[in-house]
């Protein structure tokens, strides 16, 4: 029998490849700025480039959270020297933030997977012994085919966060026959996806900052949940005096680059805008003629919100009355050229759905969609469309699906999902037990709210794989863990944007016995007797096949780091059709009154906090990524944990300063954090950067640093969008 390792003996100095190059590059430096400037680099040099001494620049993209940025990776004697962005690249213009600099530290950190590990102890024990990829891989399969002959396939549960290789998970899964796919989604955009889905028929418009004259944000907080070219962007128009109104309870970075920041009383966004559009009607401040020939639906809006006037809204959302009326009137002063930004994870509350619906309500009689400054059309059908893999079809799946889609949410489409609820039903065994779960680059444990609850539900199940590069807290309660090479050592699906094509591709060989998950997907599925779906010799065979369409070969790309499709045009705003069942934009929602719903925006009341009681909020910092780099030193140098943000009434009352540790207890969880005491926070709210607080003994750096607001959060969802309300969780503060 082969040996058992607790964490600490797997990771130790004995258990390491010898000669790695994590020394060497642990001495690089970064620069940890906002956003870190890259070199004045020219075009031409964003390719390979091999200098007589070994050194070359390789261009790849970046993996350290989801925005996808363009890097290149400066690499010296196969060592990772620094990383800088890619001036080709739409998506961050040259520059890298901070966790992009960062991304050689996850490459090099010791607490990397660096093998398949199985479970030799309790599920959760921590008791590890080291596999060879093929009996891990073998193990997988067989764990996956028992429950599939002895439950039917619907019993197992495939996971995986938004990445490059997604399509390939997909067509896994679907070969294997389930219906149970989860994304992290609901946790995410749902509100403001399904509000502008069902408002102009496309979940996510994009912004002309460069023209825009007017933007209102509502918790969208660009400054630290920063989406890069768009966060630059946003400081371009701050510097160019452009008025920037913010909503958050709290004072974020945003807030505090605005013009003005409106504290709302968290919930009650869509009066804010409901009482704007009332103003902007009855003022008959509209676009009428962009109303009439693009909009359905606006006598009923014009109804609806007759008696939602600024007053009324100053009662729900504690902005003054004079302050709402002079906002929409300068907002539609300025039109076309502004934008009531959709936002991002705006699901706050249940109602956040209404506060999208109404925001995209307000664009429209603005009629800034597809103007200057305005409301940028989906690009999708300008986007150069890849060579696809052939497969024999896929197998009926049967049975209804864990998540609740669409019996119990008609309205969440089926690639959304709505995964706290598929976690929920795991616990419940309804409408069938779930016996096997395959998760891959996604850490439930700490992003699905009510923490202990999914650690149950990981208990409960007969299997659990993950493919993690790191010991997640979710890893930590698998049965196998699969770890894939970390993002500058392997090759992803290719991924277009607009008319140019980019490629992610390894800057050095990978470190460790870890794979790409293009290859893990293929071998899964080449033991579980599933080969044909996935029908391609390596990586190279299968971007190869992907770029067939084009004039150009694997080799050209990987040199020059993207390729110009010359046959497509940049924009064709003008082709553009709402996908509505209208065919125009829905002020009165189709699919809203065909579910016997209330079709314009309207007013839900929110629910409050009893006395004592605080609304418990969760948001992003500019140098930390969801539930995943709080183990990276290099960024733990620079945001070390997260602490509790408390009014300074509130902390005065109970006696705590800054660093004193105070104890927040919420319905179902109690965390100790330290406090963090300033004015720039309602002062009934409460603040938690969220993703500290990691239970994995496998993360060694970020082991119980800081809290998990995981652990208070209680699971609301909102029964139109699916979306995780996270502000609807309230708690008490005590010193500790
Ligand atoms: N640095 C960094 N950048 C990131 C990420 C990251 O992890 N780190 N993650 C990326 C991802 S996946 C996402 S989804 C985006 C998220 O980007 P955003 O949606 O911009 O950011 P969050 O920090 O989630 O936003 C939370 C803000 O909403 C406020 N808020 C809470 N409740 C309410 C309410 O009822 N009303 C209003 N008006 N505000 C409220 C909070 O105080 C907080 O400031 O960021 C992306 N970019
Ligand atoms: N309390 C609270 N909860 C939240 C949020 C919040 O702000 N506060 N935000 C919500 C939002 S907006 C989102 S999008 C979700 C995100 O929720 P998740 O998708 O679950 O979180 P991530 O941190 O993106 O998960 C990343 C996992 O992928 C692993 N990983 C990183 N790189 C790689 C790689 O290259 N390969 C593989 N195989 N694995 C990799 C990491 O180690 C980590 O375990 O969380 C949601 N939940
Ligand atoms: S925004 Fe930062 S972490 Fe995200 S992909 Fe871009 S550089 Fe990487
Ligand atoms: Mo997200």
């Amino acid at each position: 029998m082969s040996e058992v390792y607790t964490w600490d003996q797997l990771f130790s100095r004995r258990q390491f490849i010898k000669g790695t190059a994590a020394g060497a590059a642990l001495g690089a430096t970064s620069g940890f700025g906002l956003l870190a400037q890259g070199t004045s680099v020219s075009a031409s040099q964003s390719s390979v480039q091999t200098s007589a001494t070994g050194a070359k620049t390789v261009t790849t993209i970046c993996e350290q959270c989801v925005w996808r940025c363009g890097v290149m990776a400066k690499v010296e004697n196969g060592v990772v020297k620094k990383l800088e962005g890619n001036p080709d690249h739409p998506n961050n213009l040259g520059k890298l933030c901070p966790r992009g600099n960062a991304g050689i530290e996850t490459m090099y950190s010791p607490d990397r997977i660096k093998f398949p590990m199985i479970r030799a102890g309790a599920r959760g024990s921590g008791l590890w012994r080291r596999a060879s990829w093929d009996e891990a891989l073998s193990y997988t399969a067989d764990q996956m085919k028992k429950i599939k002959d002895k439950y039917g396939a619907k019993a197992m549960m495939f996971n995986s966060t938004d990445n490059l290789s997604q399509p390939f998970f997909e067509i896994l899964l679907k070969a294997y026959g389930t219906p149970n796919y989860g994304t992290q989604r609901s946790l995410c955009f749902n509100a403001m996806t399904t509000g502008f889905l069902y408002t102009y028929g496309v979940p996510q418009p994009g912004t002309d900052y460069k023209h825009c004259k007017y933007m209102i944000f509502t918790g969208r907080n660009l400054a630290e949940g920063i989406s890069n070219n768009e966060t630059q962007e946003m400081i371009e128009m701050v510097a160019r005096g452009v008025k920037v109104v913010v909503l958050d309870p709290r004072f974020s970075k945003t807030a505090a680059k605005a013009t003005e920041w409106l504290p709302t009383r968290p919930g009650t966004d869509s009066a804010f805008f409901l009482a704007m559009i009332n103003v902007i009607i009855k003022e008959k401040l509209y676009n009428a003629t962009f109303v009439k020939t693009y909009t359905q639906g606006f006598e009923d809006l014009t109804t609806e919100v007759k008696d939602y006037t600024p007053e009324w809204a100053e009662q729900k959302c504690e902005i003054p009355a004079t302050t709402i009326r002079r906002i929409a009137r300068e907002f539609a002063a300025a039109a076309p050229a502004v934008i009531a930004h959709p936002n991002w994870r705006t699901s706050n509350f249940v109602n956040s759905f209404q506060t999208e619906r109404a925001i995209a309500v307000l664009n429209a009689l603005m009629g800034n969609w597809a103007q200057p400054g305005g409301l940028i059309p989906d690009q999708e059908i300008n986007t150069a469309k890849l060579g696809v893999l052939s497969h024999p079809p896929f197998p009926p799946t049967q049975g209804m699906r864990l998540d609740g889609v669409p019996w119990q949410y008609p309205m969440v489409p089926l690639s959304y999902g709505v995964i706290q609820t598929m976690r929920d039903n795991i616990l419940t065994g309804k409408p069938y037990e779930a016996k096997g779960w395959l998760i891959s680059r996604q850490n439930p444990v700490l992003s699905i709210p009510e923490r202990q609850k999914t650690i149950n539900a990981l208990m409960k199940l007969d299997f659990v794989a993950v493919i993690d590069i790191q010991a997640s807290d979710t890893a930590y309660y698998a049965d196998v863990i699969l770890p894939e090479s970390s993002y500058l050592e392997r090759y992803d699906g290719l991924i277009p944007i607009g008319n140019k094509i980019f490629i992610r591709q390894p800057v050095i060989e990978p470190l460790y016995e870890t794979k790409s998950s293009l290859m893990i997907y293929k071998e899964l599925a080449d033991k579980l007797g599933l080969g044909e779906f996935l029908p391609y010799k390596d990586e190279k065979d299968l971007l190869t096949l992907q770029l067939k369409p084009f004039p150009v070969s694997l080799e050209e790309l990987q040199r020059a780091g993207h390729y110009v499709v010359q046959t497509l045009k940049e924009d064709h705003s003008k082709d553009f059709e709402f996908q509505t069942s209208s065919g125009k934009i829905e002020i009165s929602s189709s699919i809203m009154a065909q579910m016997g719903k209330k079709a314009v925006p309207t007013w839900n009341e929110p629910p409050r906090p009893a006395a004592d009681h605080f609304y418990l909020l969760t948001g992003k910092t500019a140098q930390h990524s969801q539930m995943f780099t709080q183990n990276n030193r290099w960024l733990l140098e620079v945001f070390s944990e997260n602490r509790a943000w408390l009014h300074t009434s509130v902390a005065d009352k109970i006696g705590v300063k800054t660093d004193d540790r105070v104890v927040l207890e919420s319905e179902v969880g109690k965390v100790s954090i330290k406090a963090y005491v300033t004015e720039g926070i309602r002062p009934d709210c409460i603040f938690m950067v969220g993703g500290f607080g990691h239970i994995s003994k496998g993360l060694k750096s970020a082991y119980k640093l800081g809290a998990s607001d995981s652990a208070l959060h209680k699971t609301v969802t909102d029964p139109i969008s699916g979306g995780s309300a996270l502000s609807e969780t309230f708690v008490t503060v005590s010193k500790a």
